[in-house]
């Protein structure tokens, strides 16, 4: 009896190492010490298996966006992004960001609440998702610049995939912010 069960040849098995890749992370955090939470988040990305490299970018003090606009009586946010070079997929680190946020003691009450720690997959190499647990890149991260400016800090050409240049979503931001 002969099963054809041959793996095709271009399928990556599963042990298979991932290639490097570039993942952009983004902090947020408005209860708290939230300055050292970020800090402490970071570091601690730093130290999951199959990451080589996190960059932090300066931190970011913005009004807390609420879901019927900016709150400026809303305790404050600390912003921040970071690059992360990793070989894991983008599930698992995901999956790791939300384990990180229960370290730091999340709670889910409301939708865009206060919170001490929050930690959002931006983007991952210039793939692109459309999976519900897993959207890529972050589907409102085009209209923050609580995450493009820090981005930005980081690499001023920088590209959000399927969006283009993030310092020209930067500028259409403030505009239409300003005019
Ligand atoms: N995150 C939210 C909702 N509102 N506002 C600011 N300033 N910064 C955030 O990170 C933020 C927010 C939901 O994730
Ligand atoms: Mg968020
Ligand atoms: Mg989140």
């Amino acid at each position: 009896m002969s099963r054809n069960l041959t793996i095709p040849p271009d399928l990556p098995g599963p042990r298979e190492p991932r290639p490097e890749t570039v993942a952009v992370v983004a902090f947020g955090a408005n209860l708290g010490d939230r300055e050292e939470t970020i800090r402490a988040a970071a570091a601690r990305i730093a130290r999951l298996p199959l990451v080589s490299e996190v960059q932090l970018s300066p931190l970011h003090e913005t009004v807390a966006v609420r879901l019927d606009g900016p709150d400026p009586d809303a305790p404050a946010y600390v912003n921040a992004v970071a690059l992360v070079t990793t070989r894991l997929a983008p599930s698992v680190l995901l999956g790791m960001l939300h384990a990180i946020e229960e370290e730091h003691g999340r709670e889910r009450h409301e939708r865009w609440g206060d919170r001490t720690l929050d930690l959002d997959l931006i983007a991952f190499g210039d793939e692109t998702s459309d999976a519900e647990a897993l959207r890529l890149p972050h589907p409102r991260a085009a209209e923050r610049l609580f995450v493009l400016d820090p981005w930005l800090d980081l690499d001023a050409d920088a590209l959000l995939p399927g969006h283009g240049r993030v310092a020209d979503l930067a500028a259409a931001l403030r505009q239409r912010d300003e005019g």
